[in-house]
């Protein structure tokens, strides 16, 4: 008998509902959920095939251990928990507690319970030693948000539904369906901007495929949105269309970013960010005179030299424009159950408190930047790596310099990896600990409620029973944890819980972490009988989600003590930074990431579904550097930077701005031809073959892992290579 369930999508930002028929322990159909209350039956492929993936024949359902000969061999869980903990324990013996450390990867913040757990477990490790995706990604973003609101999880979200103009950098929703900003059916709400007769403005170095959707777009150059958003915040002032009163009723430090920017005027930018300074001069003038505005900014923003300056002069351009905090400009989501106190606890608002051995890169949220684990490994020394546990990542495809850091994997005394394929990096790991599927657990999104455009909530019950003898993340770090010493929150009454719980053969279920979020929120019963308020119960009675209504200016508590703090001392500093970088000799040729809405970053390549037709891993080339390096359409191309060199097709095309080169990140499978069969048929470049673990944005410490100096050569002659220029027109999206 065929059975539907309904349930919110794990695998992106996007949230979606999705209706999942199964029959006989498989999954038979996916659609969008129509009656979704946030996605209104948007889907993409990637949801779609979520049952292809639940069925890969090489996804790991067994605890395994690597034998001498580098294959993995099966053994039960304990055997595998016992061989786990005892080399975790020895290389904490010889190395002291930094000598093992902690990766935590992507898919962690799809999945409540071991998200967690573990930030749990890391504090439990009690090493300086932690690392985690996000310093990959959003720390920039995060930072800026300590920086002027005092809590890194306070993101000011674009209020996409109403603006009459986003101005939107560095970010490409039609592909990655948004990214801290969780929009549900985002075709729908984009295309919803021009419909409603506002405008969107694009800035990239590639024409995406969300220029389609845009009335208006800029090419870039790598690296420069701090400089363009100098430029774009000199006008403001310099044209006077600053309301200093309004401003200084919210925000502090007004007079002090009006000075910090008189020395960046449009025409002094424009070189490094190659846009026009007639074009910054008036895209200032737009966003002031826009009934209400919103300037956003993602990856494209964030993983450069300069991020986290960028992603606060993006907060600066919406807050002195007066569309902080405001309908249709950025607005603080109130999620039902909300993470920030408990974040809080954590010490996930700290910054600095301690510096990475070997280069002094600081720590943020308690993590240090994984652009420096590779040297912590390999570095010789008092405080050296040891010992590993990986938490769902992939860092051998996702770091910079990967095949630097794949080498020091390999070095390791002890990895312990936590995860459901055996892939590049996993396959250095001693004992590998397979969680259960995401479709055999409960789901609730505890992050990215806290960062949609519209509040909802949404708990989603397992579709499919969990298998006999499998255990969920938070099962496995609960006894790696408990084993190990003790998981540690920080908050003495919970940790004495736990402690005596675990004795006694009671474990905190983090669903109760959840109920409890619900219970004492904006929207919960508060622990009432009587209250018509929310807690986890009553939500598992709406499938489809509870509407709690649009974002509201107001929901600003949020913010420290309730005023922005608008110039920031390291920030203002760091302008020299960006000043010298405007004198400095430009790179002729820089290579860049994109993403498809096929992929998610390393891990869905082994989908056939998803991988079918044209090889997607191209080099994207603007015809004039095509002709400058000799080479044409089609050809194999060779891309070498100062840390290694890749191969690649080249696709000329004039979506790429000139002197930027676009691959995508997440390939270079041809390591795993037995474990990771589809995937490795496709093999395809790693991009993280050529970037550079020594860029780094100084403040955060993240990686830039796009702007990396090139060369770019002809891999082999041009015989059976077409000589005619194309746009890349089959990268286009066509989803649903
Ligand atoms: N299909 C799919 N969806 C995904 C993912 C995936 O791999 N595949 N990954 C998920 C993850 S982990 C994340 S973090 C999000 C990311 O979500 P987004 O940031 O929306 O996605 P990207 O496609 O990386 O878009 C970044 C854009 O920045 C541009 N860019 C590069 N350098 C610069 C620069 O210096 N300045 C400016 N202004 N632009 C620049 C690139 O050309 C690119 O179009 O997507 C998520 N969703
Ligand atoms: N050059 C370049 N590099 C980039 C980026 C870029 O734009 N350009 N983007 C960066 C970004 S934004 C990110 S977020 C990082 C991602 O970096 P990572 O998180 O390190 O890498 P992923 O490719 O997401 O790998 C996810 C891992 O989780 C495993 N996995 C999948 N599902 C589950 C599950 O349910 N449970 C467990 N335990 N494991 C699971 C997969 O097998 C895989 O090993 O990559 C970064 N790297
Ligand atoms: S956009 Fe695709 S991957 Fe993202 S939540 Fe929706 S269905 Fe899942
Ligand atoms: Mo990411």
């Amino acid at each position: 008998m065929p059975a539907v369930h309904f349930r919110t999508c794990h695998l992106c930002e996007a949230m979606c509902g999705l209706e999942i028929t199964t029959e006989s322990g498989r999954v038979t159909n996916v659609r969008g959920d129509d009656a979704d209350v946030f996605s209104r039956g948007h889907l993409c492929p990637k949801g779609a095939a979520i049952g292809e993936q639940y069925d890969d024949p090489d996804r790991v359902r067994v605890p395994l251990r690597r034998r001498p000969d580098g294959r993995f061999e099966a053994i039960s869980w304990e055997a595998a928990l016992d061989f786990a903990v005892a080399g975790l324990e020895a290389a904490r013996r010889a190395h002291g507690r930094n000598g093992v450390a902690f990766y935590i990867g992507n898919p962690t913040v799809h999945n409540h319970s071991a998200l967690i757990l573990s930030q749990a477990f890391a504090r439990g490790l009690g090493t300086r030693n932690l690392y985690d995706a996000n310093s990959l990604d959003a720390n920039p973003r995060l930072l800026a948000s300590l920086l002027l609101y005092g809590a890194a999880t306070a993101v000011p979200i674009p209020d996409v539904d109403h603006t009459d103009f986003l101005l939107m950098l560095g970010a490409n929703p039609a592909a990655s369906n948004g990214s801290l900003l969780t929009m549900g059916d985002v075709r729908g709400r984009l295309k919803g901007i021009r419909a409603r007769g506002a405008r969107l403005v694009l800035v990239d170095p590639r024409r995406t495929e969300t220029a389609e959707w845009a009335t208006e777009h800029h090419f870039i150059r790598p690296g420069g949105d701090a400089a363009f958003l100098l430029g774009i915040v000199h006008t403001l002032f310099q044209d006077g269309l600053v309301d200093s009163q309004r401003v200084s009723a919210i925000a502090d430090g007004l007079d002090d970013v009006k000075r910090a920017v008189a020395a960046f005027p449009p025409e002094r930018v424009a070189a490094r960010c190659g846009v026009d300074a007639d074009v910054i001069r008036r895209l200032a003038r737009e966003l002031a005179a826009a009934k209400s505005a919103a300037v956003y900014g993602r990856i494209g923003t964030c993983l450069n030299e300069f991020g986290t300056t960028a992603s606060w002069l993006i907060d600066v351009c919406n807050v002195i424009t007066g569309n902080f905090d405001r309908r249709g400009g950025v607005l603080f989501p109130s999620p039902a159950a909300d993470p920030s106190g408990l974040a809080k606890k954590l010490g996930v608002n700290r910054y600095a408190r301690w510096r990475s051995r070997v280069r002094g890169l600081p720590e943020f949220t308690g993590a240090l930047p994984t652009a420096a684990l590779a040297e912590e490994i390999t570095t010789p020394g008092e405080g050296q790596v040891r010992a590993l546990v990986t938490l769902a990542g992939n860092p051998a495809r996702s770091a910079p310099d990967s095949g630097a850091l794949e080498k020091a994997l390999a070095s390791l005394d002890h990895y312990v990896a936590i995860d459901t394929y055996i892939n590049e990096t996993t396959r250095h790991a001693h004992v590998i600990l397979p969680p259960v599927h995401a479709l055999e657990r409960g789901h609730f999104d505890l992050l990215f409620h806290g960062f949609a455009v519209r509040n909802t909530v949404k708990y989603s019950v397992p579709v499919f029973p969990k298998p006999a003898d499998g255990r969920e993340e938070w099962e496995i770090l609960y006894t790696l944890g408990m084993r190990l010493g003790g998981l540690r929150f920080g908050i003495p009454v919970l940790d004495r819980t736990l402690h005596l719980g675990w004795k006694a053969g009671i474990r905190l279920d983090p669903d109760r972490v959840i109920d409890h979020l619900l219970r004492t929120g904006a929207h919960g019963d508060r622990y009432s009988p009587l209250s018509k308020g929310l807690n986890l119960a009553k939500l598992k009675q709406s499938p489809h989600g509870i509407d709690l209504g649009p974002l509201k200016p107001g929901a600003a508590p949020r913010i420290a003590g309730g005023r922005v703090a608008l110039a920031p001392e390291l920030l203002l500093r760091d302008l020299e930074r960006v000043a010298a970088d405007l004198e400095a000799s430009s790179v002729a040729l820089v290579l860049i990431g994109r993403r498809h809405v096929r992929s998610n970053n390393s891990w869905m390549h082994n989908v056939p579904s998803l991988v079918r037709g044209k090889d997607r891993a191209t080099a994207w080339v603007h015809p004039t550097d095509a002709a400058a390096a000799g080479v044409v359409n089609g050809q194999r191309v060779r891309v070498t930077s100062s840390v290694g060199s890749i191969e690649a097709t080249a696709e000329v095309t004039e979506d790429v701005m000139r002197g930027v080169v676009s691959i995508p990140h997440g390939f270079g499978h041809g390591v795993v031809g037995d474990t990771l069969r589809v995937a490795a048929k496709l093999a395809g470049p790693n991009l993280n073959d050529v970037t550079d673990s020594s860029r780094v944005d100084a403040i955060s410490g993240t990686a830039a892992l796009n702007g990396t100096p090139i060369r770019l050569s002809a891999a082999k002659p041009a015989s059976r290579a077409r000589a005619r220029p194309s746009r890349a027109a089959s990268t286009r999206v066509r989803e649903g």
